[in-house]
């Protein structure tokens, strides 16, 4: 649909950046911080660029109130962060450290201060060591129950104050990195564990909202699922077809579990006949319908596109982690779908397709098919940026990703589409988790690398002064 008007955004539009907690904090042995499964995988040599690690990160944890006083100045409206679990439970369970509760409370009280809209994010990767060690972490059920008690101690401690709650940072990528890919800890390459390692996410999603009623009955909670819409290569059927495959098999397979509570049918079908489908138990989809979310979180940073792969065709090819334009490989299941480039779009250096109009064509799949509100928690350029004489980041091509992304969203919106906010993934730079700090998304530059010692000092780029009038006006002027 071409709209010769478009509909304003909410008044109460949640205008906002995200972060997480690895990512950002630093301070990893400090104030009776347990360890992290990301804390040892970091340390395992060719893991991350240049050994690139959080154990400094940006130091939000000493300069909390310095970046959100940055955040008033922009004058968000919303701030998306996690919690790392590490820190309220050292070692996934059993006993509390007020410390680490103490932390996010003056984090929630400073942005409470500002009127900055909380959003908490239960989980973002980075997962107790112990609990790994003790039972394979997210491999055993029993993370469930361990699960279940981190988030009751979070929405006993933080509902009266925090009322938007993201579940699961994109589970779809902790578990395929994790146990497909092996490019995230614990680096495990097993398909079939990696369908039941991602079961046992789904039951303690559920278990966890199921709770979150209980505690924050005024609250909304949902979770952040990485959605890159397929699209066909060509319209030649067998594409398409591909194509439907993958939009089930990589999309519709976390979503419709989400929202449903089921997994799609063809997918699951396809998967038991290779051996490859998880174990369900009796009673699993009583506990997966208690989970409804009241929004769908969309981390949209690409659409991904698709041909048909034979049987004998391509697997795991190479993913860029590197900033060198082109070296991402083809990656497919034979037989089922493989990815290929999208002549019609530009990428970024890391080869990620831009594509505003993907961002709308997934919030109305989502809308026609679940009927849920979104919440964007993540959308954002990471590119190398360059501070040029006087502290100045001329950040143009930040400004132009972000705005044709706002479009988009404004002509959803006048599509009929549901969107309760924009969380723009980062405001400060961050650690990104396989990159190291040469790929940037922020707002505030900082000056951090991947080697050496810097001062950490806070710069605000270009696009920090259009994000700001962005907000002022409520998105009429873009
Ligand atoms: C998402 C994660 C974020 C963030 C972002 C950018 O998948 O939820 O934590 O890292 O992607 O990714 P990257 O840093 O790999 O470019």
């Amino acid at each position: 649909m071409l709209h010769s008007k478009l509909k304003p955004f909410p008044k109460d539009f949640l205008w906002g950046s995200a972060s997480a907690a690895y990512q950002i904090e630093g301070a990893w042995n400090e104030d009776g911080k347990g360890i992290s499964n990301w804390d040892k995988f970091v340390r395992i040599p060719g893991k991350t660029f240049k050994g690139s690690n959080g154990d400094v990160a940006v130091d939000h944890y000493h300069r909390m109130k310095e970046d959100v006083a940055l955040m008033a100045e922009l004058g968000m409206k919303s701030y998306r962060f996690s919690v790392a679990w590490a820190r309220i439970f050292p070692t996934g369970k059993g006993i509390v450290n007020e410390k680490g509760l103490q932390f996010y409370d003056d984090l929630i009280n400073e942005l409470k201060k500002h009127n900055i809209e909380p959003i908490l994010t239960i989980y973002h990767w980075d997962l107790p060591q112990s609990l790994q060690d003790e039972y394979g972490g997210w491999e055993s059920r029993k993370i469930v129950e361990d699960f279940k008690n981190y988030a009751i101690t979070l929405f006993k401690r933080y509902g009266d104050r925090v009322k938007y709650w993201v579940s699961l940072n994109e589970q779809n990528i902790f578990t395929s990195f994790g146990y497909k890919t092996a490019l995230h800890p614990p680096g495990v390459s097993d398909e079939k564990l990696f369908y039941q390692v991602n079961h046992h996410a789904n039951l303690a999603n559920a278990v966890a909202i199921a709770e979150f009623r209980k505690y924050v009955p005024d609250g909304k909670i949902g979770p952040s699922f990485a959605y890159s819409p397929a699209y066909s290569v060509s319209s030649k059927p067998e594409d398409i077809l591909a194509a439907e495959n993958a939009e089930d098999i990589q999309n519709n397979w976390w979503m419709d579990i989400y929202a449903w509570g089921t997994y799609p049918k063809a997918a699951f079908t396809y998967l038991e006949e290779k051996g490859l489908a998880p174990v369900i138990e009796e009673g699993d989809y009583e506990i997966l319908a208690q989970g409804k979310p009241d929004f769908m979180g969309v981390n949209y940073y690409k659409t991904t596109t698709y041909e048909k792969n034979p049987l004998d065709g391509v697997k795991e090819g190479v993913f860029n982690t590197t900033g060198q334009k082109g070296t991402t490989q083809s990656t497919g299941i034979p037989g089922v779908f493989k990815t290929t480039a999208n002549e019609h779009l530009e990428t970024t250096n890391w080869d990620w397709d831009i594509d505003p109009t993907g961002l709308r064509i997934g919030l109305r799949r989502i809308t026609s098919r679940y009927g849920l509100p979104v919440l964007i928690s993540e959308n954002g350029l990471g590119e190398y940026d360059k501070v040029e004489e006087g502290d100045v980041v001329n950040d143009d091509y930040r400004i132009d990703y972000l705005r044709t992304h706002l479009q988009a969203i404004q002509e959803s919106i006048t599509d009929g589409v549901e969107v309760l906010g924009y969380c723009s993934w980062s405001f400060t730079d961050v650690l990104s988790w396989l990159n190291g700090f040469q790929k940037r998304y922020g707002f505030v530059y900082v000056n951090q690398h991947e080697e050496g010692e810097h001062d950490l000092r806070r710069i605000k780029k270009k696009s920090f002064y259009w994000y700001k009038e962005v907000i002022k006006t409520n998105g009429a002027k873009l």
